[in-house]
């Protein structure tokens, strides 16, 4: 592994990765081959740019280890770009207009486009791991601009996904207009899946937050495991098999949503 686990420098086997980047269509990114960035405006912070339109993302999404007294104070988006915070673990205030959210394991927040967001690590000295996201809001008729959102998973009502009781879904922005995109959490048990191999055009970048499972896309079956980013383009063919013995294998992910496709 890489820097996330500071084992760098030589390994006693032969280099190899499950990593694959099919740009346009999927890419699997495992934390092994993430490589830190630097981002004017955070500090303190190891950053990876995971998805971004670079890989054929309409977004870009980045794996945060805020440090010590790190975050970002300058403010991130605003300006037409909304952004959405989500903490792996840790502890971290936001600041949004003024006002402060403090978001501990689970809790996250959405800020419009028309604000900026700031943080930084509030975690007794300890890392905080966040998954951040970012996406020009795409205006419509008549259609007015979305709020801020904040809550912690730990609070938002999963239910059965597609009449299947052994999936359960989480939806982490209200099923409003206003908005763009929404966020989501899937959570499958082990040997539960999809009920069919998706075809759409909406996009997802997906962190995986715990568990295992065989990912189809575009008909490649790739393993994927806790800690891996999965980017899925524009009509990217996707489906899983949850796999391992008992943890549920979940992932958050965005999509887009409520507007029609600009020519
Ligand atoms: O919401 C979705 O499109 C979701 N079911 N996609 C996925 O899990 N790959
Ligand atoms: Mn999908």
């Amino acid at each position: 592994m890489g820097y996330l686990n500071h084992q760098q420098g030589y390994r006693e086997g032969l280099l190899e990765t499950r990593s694959v980047v099919k740009k346009e269509a999927y890419a699997v990114l495992t934390p092994d081959g993430l490589v830190n960035n630097v981002v004017p405006g955070f500090e303190d912070c190891d950053m990876s740019i995971l998805g971004s339109p670079r890989m054929g993302a309409r977004f870009v999404d980045y794996l945060v280890t805020v440090k010590n007294n790190g975050g970002n104070k300058e403010g991130f988006g605003g300006d037409g770009i909304q952004t959405f915070l989500y903490v792996v673990y840790g502890n971290v205030t936001a600041t949004v207009d003024g006002q402060t959210y403090e978001l501990t394991e689970g809790g996250y927040i959405y800020v419009p486009p028309h604000l900026e967001l700031k943080f930084e690590n509030n975690n007794n000295g300890e890392d905080s791991r966040l998954f951040l996201y970012k996406k020009r809001y795409q205006e419509a008729k008549n259609v007015s601009k979305p709020e801020v959102v904040t809550g912690n998973v730990n609070n938002i009502e999963a239910k059965a996904y597609e009449g299947m009781e052994e999936v359960l879904v989480q939806d982490l922005l209200p099923a409003d207009i206003s908005f763009d995109m929404n966020i989501h959490i899937l959570s499958f048990k082990p040997g539960a899946s999809h009920g069919y191999i998706e075809t759409h055009v909406q996009e997802h970048g997906a962190y995986v937050l715990s568990g295992r499972g065989m990912y189809n896309l575009d008909n490649d079956w790739m393993p994927v495991d806790k800690g891996d980013y999965i980017f899925m383009g524009a009509y990217a063919l996707q489906a899983t098999y949850a796999v391992g013995l008992d943890e549920p294998f979940a992932y958050i992910y965005s999509k887009d949503a409520n507007r029609d496709i600009e020519l």
